[in-house]
């Protein structure tokens, strides 16, 4: 009986040849599972890549070789937001443009050969944005997949002066075949409850030598409610959205501590996921202290200045918050 196998199962299929870790292939193995048809056909295929599965989580963990991984950027900053983009789209214009990495922009393709971090200062808050080698239908570097898994946010940049339904393509094929982004159908984690999807969005540059209606069609090819940002690095045009956008997309807030009796410290906000507590705040500045917190007050939305509030009072952006510990 022919197996009649999808282009989904292909694709983790390549997934799985172009693994270069043993995490990897367990996760491109276990996609394949999860997408091959399930019928008479392919009870084989099933048998071998259930094999296969045991075989990969039996196998040691390999010695670390003295090879450092280029792949892999150590987070800083409020968060890590890692491009993601074909040849010559714009990925190191948009790094060079907002922080002071030292960057290769050049009108020619592979331009960039590792990832070269740099920091964007949204108003007080360091964002760590990585600027990424390119991706094509038919060529991933090795390990390039690290960085994607490990950041807080990718952006997908779109040249809208080029083919956008055929990048689309491109880096949708690569995210989805890798199970990199977030669906709310799957929620799919590894096997220490870590989800594997990450949020993206757009960022659609070269917008002084758009194509007429690019941003349109780039709208229209894509599948997913993405958050869509328009820029020229030339022009300047969309740059302020942009930072703000990070910020935002992010899902973080910033939030000021402030001694009691004393000046709150402005220079350096503390950030926090979107949601945070009072609790929260005193965990991300002591954790043993915190035990001992007994209130708070706040300055900042929705409260009247210097309002008492209880260790779960949801935080806002720019937040004062004095804390008074037992
Ligand atoms: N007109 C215009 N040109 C741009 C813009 N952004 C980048 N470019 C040009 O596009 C070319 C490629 O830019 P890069 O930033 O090097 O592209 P990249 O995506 O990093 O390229 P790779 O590293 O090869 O993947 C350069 O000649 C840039 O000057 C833009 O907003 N407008
Ligand atoms: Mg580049």
């Amino acid at each position: 009986m022919p197996a009649n196998l999808t282009p989904e199962y292909f694709k983790a299929e390549k997934w799985y040849r172009e693994a270069t870790t043993n995490e990897e292939k367990i996760l491109a193995v276990e996609q394949m599972l999860r997408v091959m048809p399930k019928h008479k056909g392919t009870d084989h295929l099933k048998a071998d890549l259930r094999r296969k599965l045991s075989k990969l989580k039996e196998a040691p963990a390999k010695k670390k070789s003295k090879q450092t991984d280029i792949f892999y950027v150590p987070r800083s900053g409020a968060g890590q937001i890692v491009l993601l983009g074909t040849p010559n789209c714009g990925k190191s214009s948009i790094v060079a443009a907002l922080t002071n990495a030292k960057v290769n922009v050049a009108d020619f393709p592979f331009a960039t050969g590792a990832p070269v971090p740099g920091m964007v200062t949204f108003e007080d808050v360091p964002i760590q944005l990585v600027d990424m080698p390119p991706i094509t239908a038919d060529y991933i570097a090795p390990g390039q997949v690290g960085t994607y898994r490990n950041c807080d946010l990718i952006a997908i940049v779109i040249d809208l002066s080029a083919d956008v339904a055929e990048q689309v393509q491109i880096c949708m094929d690569f995210l989805e075949s890798r199970n990199l982004l977030i669906d709310g159908k799957t929620g799919e984690t590894d096997e220490h409850g870590n989800v594997l999807g990450k949020r993206a969005f757009c960022i659609c540059t070269k917008s002084d030598i758009a194509k007429p209606d690019a941003l349109q069609k780039l709208k229209k090819s894509c599948r997913r409610p993405f958050e869509f940002v328009e820029i020229s690095t030339t022009s300047g045009a969309g740059m302020d959205k942009l930072a703000t956008a990070l910020f935002n997309l992010l899902g973080i807030i910033r939030v000021y501590a402030k001694p009691p009796g004393k000046k709150p410290d402005m220079d350096e906000p503390f950030t926090l996921p979107a949601g945070s507590t009072v609790m929260d705040l005193a965990t991300a500045i002591h954790r043993e202290l915190a035990e001992k917190l007994k209130f708070a007050r706040i300055w900042g939305t929705g409260v009247y200045d210097g309002q008492n509030a209880q260790r779960n009072h949801v935080l806002n952006d720019k937040d004062i918050i004095e804390l008074h510990f037992s």
